[in-house]
């Protein structure tokens, strides 16, 4: 390949390198039928700290993002004998949208619509060969930050600010999600509302930087007490709902207990004093007409386990 770049041009683009050093964990995958072009843009991304993987065709490339999550950048040559960028292109969008996965098709000026069919089939983007150094840098650099970006603000509008547990508009578009997977499945759906017992007195005794700090402590406990795969987020102030699949009514009663005495076990420190809290928790486990019918069931539960006194669970 004539490439239009010397050793000055190289010095000149790490300053660029600086500007995504943060990236070091972001993983690239270079896609081109030559060994040698590939090992040469391999080189030039490490030297953004960028980790890259390498395919010769559109099939393997198939085969190894399937393999590897967590790739955010494709780069693929156009002409290769297996699978043609633009069919590889096309498949990877019926897989992974624009804004998770960027891909910039590289190739050699062949016909004079070949960038925009690229485009077309779903493409970020397009740089013909051979090209500046940093130009490649440039463009590589902004559709990896425009997928950094769309990731934090999805992370951001999931998220709770304060516990960094689901919000209540997430929790309950995924909540709806396993409760249409659990009609379907003909399984149960634990549906657990809980609060924090008297948890005035620890705003008016200790104020609400303790407060809050104490409901980032139970958000934690609560985390470490469930499975991966069940959801739980903030519903309100000091309440908390989690949705458990899979469990049999003994294991409800477990995972609640567990919980339960996790947060009376624990010891909150806050400026020389120990603060402790205790929880009450309302669950539900079968099928209910909606997943709000299923919501109100756990509420009148947790009502009767503070009307019972407190630091207790009702199902
Ligand atoms: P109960 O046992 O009946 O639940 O008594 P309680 O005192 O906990 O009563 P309630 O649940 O009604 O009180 C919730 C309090 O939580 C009221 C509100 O000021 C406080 N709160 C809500 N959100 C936050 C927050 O983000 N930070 C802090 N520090 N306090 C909050
Ligand atoms: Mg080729
Ligand atoms: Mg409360
Ligand atoms: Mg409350």
């Amino acid at each position: 390949y004539l490439l239009k770049n010397s050793p000055h041009e190289i010095d000149q683009v790490a300053t660029l390198v600086r500007r995504i050093d943060h990236n070091r964990h972001v993983r690239v995958l270079v896609v081109d039928d030559s060994r040698a072009f590939r090992a040469y843009l391999a080189k030039l991304l490490n030297l953004h700290h960028l980790q890259v993987l390498e395919a010769k065709d559109g099939r393997e490339a198939l085969d190894i993002i399937k393999d590897h999550p967590g790739i955010e950048l494709v780069i693929t040559d156009y002409c290769m004998p297996e699978m043609d960028g633009l069919a590889l292109v096309s498949a990877l969008r019926q897989l992974y949208p624009r804004f998770e996965l960027a891909i910039i098709g590289l190739s050699e000026q062949s016909s004079v619509d070949l960038s925009l069919r690229l485009l077309k089939s779903g493409a970020n983007d397009f740089i013909y060969k051979p090209f500046l150094v940093e130009e490649f840098y440039c463009r590589v650099i902004q559709n990896i930050e425009q997928i950094e970006l769309i990731r934090t603000i999805r992370d951001v509008s999931v998220r709770d600010y304060l516990t960094g547990l689901y919000n209540r508009r997430y929790l309950f578009e995924a909540g709806e999600t396993l409760y249409a997977a659990a009609r379907r499945r003909h399984i149960n759906l634990a549906t657990v509302i809980l609060d924090i017992d008297h948890f005035k007195r620890v705003n008016d005794n200790y104020g609400h930087l303790a407060g809050d700090r104490v409901i980032r402590e139970v958000a934690r406990i609560l985390s470490f007490g469930v499975r991966q795969s069940d959801l739980i987020g903030r519903y309100g102030g000091e309440e908390f709902c989690i949705f458990l699949t899979g469990l049999e009514s003994n294991d409800l009663e477990i995972v609640l207990e567990r919980l339960r005495s996790a947060v009376e076990a624990t010891r909150i420190s806050h400026e020389g004093t120990e603060i402790q809290v205790t929880i009450s928790l309302g669950a539900t486990l079968n099928l209910a007409d909606s997943l709000q019918a299923m919501i109100d069931r756990a509420d009148a539960c947790l009502y009767q386990a503070k009307q019972g006194g407190r630091n207790r669970f009702v199902i």
